[in-house]
């Protein structure tokens, strides 16, 4: 049997306790019409292109772009030394994610080159995912922001400046301490590459 995965709000009475609690209730998804995708994208030989702060406004620039010309909404991304996971959702009827990867990673090749990289700067394959409900939907979003504590770059994912946990913790949707320990909603994830 799957055990089912608990979205436990923080009691009022015990607000300032140490109880860990899973901040991403099921209704805190706001609805699209159209389809969601989570993703994990990961440099070519595992070089820490995203190291350098020119190549990480490089990639949000091209992101951009990308998205006035094809759009997508970005629920979620976190930007990791060497790879990046994000999760989006497409205009209804679209479900052409590849061809907006196609373009980021090429764009991004393309100007990144300018600066003296030189060689494949992408693995080719990218994992993908698609979202089936909101409790799918909360645990690949969590994934996302518990990403840097999990690969050990920081000790809680707040202390990890290029994530969209920023954007959510202003919503109080998580706390300054949540994924100082693994979320229990995050145990047993799969398919999502790292
Ligand atoms: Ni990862």
């Amino acid at each position: 049997m799957v055990p089912l995965c608990g979205f436990i709000r923080r009691q009022a009475s015990n607000r300032h306790s140490s109880q860990w609690v899973f901040p991403m209730p099921n209704y805190r998804r706001i609805r699209k019409p159209g389809g969601t995708f989570f993703f994990t994208v990961v440099t070519y030989a595992r070089q820490p292109v995203f190291q350098n702060s020119e190549a990480r406004s490089g990639l949000r620039r091209i992101v951009k772009k990308t998205q006035s010309q094809h759009p997508f909404y970005i629920e979620a991304m976190v930007l990791l030394p060497e790879h990046l996971h994000s999760m989006w959702t497409l205009p209804e009827g679209d479900h052409d994610y590849s061809k907006r990867w196609r373009i980021i990673k090429g764009s991004f090749t393309h100007w990144i080159r300018k600066w003296g990289f030189d060689g494949r700067i992408w693995q080719n394959r990218f994992w993908e995912h698609t979202i089936r409900d909101d409790e799918d939907f909360a645990r690949h979003f969590d994934y996302i922001h518990y990403n840097p504590a999990k690969h050990a770059l920081v000790d809680s994912p707040a202390k990890w400046e290029f994530s969209s946990f920023h954007r959510y913790f202003a919503r109080g949707w998580y706390t300054e301490e949540w994924g100082s320990i693994e979320p229990e909603n995050l145990k047993n994830i799969q398919c999502v590459g790292e």
